[in-house]
């Protein structure tokens, strides 16, 4: 049996569906509908009580959510794929500081991005948590462009699932000229995801060209 990914084009799953083609790992992809709020049905809570995408079964039938540790999981089960920098290096430390960074600090504003609701007080207020929300985020995206260090990847050592995870985020709420201006090494990081061997066909099924 493969793994099964949980997830919908565009969404945090692509952060998953990449480390897998990455890893050279199969899989097989079922798709939930957010604008339908499948993710919300009885049937995926059954699977996911935080109703939230992605979810991966493994192939022992283990079910694991929370991005990052799939992430952690799939590089712990997997070493051979190198999904992150070698044991005990420097750039795996600055790897698992970025992508808890992008986990703890960046994903969860996109909620209140996508759903203020569920966080302000009540309707009229909604417009302005979530325009405080898009202002950390826009902030925090400094910091991540700040830290890239290698070209075009984070870090020198090469591609790795914190590239992955940033590129992905990179995609939501972020206007494409707020982009280039103030996050060409982002930017820079997408390009050769969407055009690395091996990923292109992944990436543009979830982000286009
Ligand atoms: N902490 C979770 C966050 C997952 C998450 O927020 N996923 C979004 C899609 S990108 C979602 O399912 N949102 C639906 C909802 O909140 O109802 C993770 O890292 O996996």
């Amino acid at each position: 049996m493969s793994y099964r990914l949980y997830g919908e084009n565009g969404s945090g799953a692509g952060i998953v569906e990449l480390a897998l083609v990455e890893g050279g790992l199969a899989y097989e992809w079922v798709n939930v509908s957010l604008s339908a709020e499948e993710q919300r049905g009885a049937a995926y809570a059954s699977l996911n009580p935080q109703r939230k995408l992605p979810t991966l079964l493994t192939p022992a039938g283990e079910v694991l959510t929370e991005s990052v540790a799939i992430l952690l999981v799939l590089d712990e089960r997997h070493p051979e794929a190198r999904l992150l920098p070698a044991r005990g290096t420097p750039e795996r430390a600055q790897a698992l500081r970025w992508l808890a960074f992008l986990a703890a600090e960046l994903y969860p504003l996109i909620e209140i991005c996508d759903y203020p609701r569920r966080f302000a007080p009540d309707e009229a207020s909604a417009p302005g948590v979530r325009q405080a929300a898009l202002e950390l985020w826009r902030q925090r995206w400094r910091l991540v462009e700040a830290a890239v260090s290698g070209e075009p990847w984070l870090l020198p050592s090469g591609p790795c699932v914190t590239d992955f995870y940033l590129a992905v985020l990179s995609r939501w709420c972020l206007e494409a000229d707020w982009r280039a201006r103030e996050l060409p090494k982002v930017e820079a990081i997408v390009a050769a995801i969407a055009r690395r061997p091996g990923l292109q066909a992944v990436w543009q099924r979830h982000h286009g060209g």
